[in-house]
């Protein structure tokens, strides 16, 4: 069982913000910006690519309904997915980071190491 399951099964105390029959959103124990909030759904699954679209769609109404709660949409807010290995994803079960709260710096360009060819 993953943490989150734990967090979700309240097994685990979590400073929540959001919840509903797909999915529950909570603040980050480490945050990287002043408002970084956790968006999970409430089934298991570690990764992107084995997540169905209708659950996808209700992590991003999640999203949406944690912006408007925590007054963000006027500044605006960065989604971030850590999805795999490469991306650096230690926790195996599918979390949306929303961060927000100051001006974020960009993360365009920011690998360059590996570029497409
Ligand atoms: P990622 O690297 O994308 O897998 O991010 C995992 C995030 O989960 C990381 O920002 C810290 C957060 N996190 C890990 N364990 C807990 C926990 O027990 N409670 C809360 N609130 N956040 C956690």
């Amino acid at each position: 069982m993953s943490i989150f399951t734990k967090i979700i099964n309240h097994e685990i105390p979590a400073n929540r913000v959001y919840e509903d029959d797909y999915t529950l959103a909570f603040h980050d124990v480490d945050p990287q910006a002043p408002i970084h909030i956790l968006v999970i759904p409430k089934k298991e699954v570690a990764h992107l690519q084995d997540l169905d679209g209708e659950t996808m769609t209700h992590l991003l109404f999640a999203v949406q309904q944690v912006a408007k709660k925590l007054k963000l949409d006027e500044r605006g807010y960065r989604v971030v997915i850590n999805n795999g290995a490469d991306a650096g994803q230690e926790v195996p079960h599918v979390h949306l980071h929303l961060l927000g709260g100051t001006k974020l710096g960009h993360i365009h360009h920011q690998d360059r190491t590996h570029t497409a060819s």
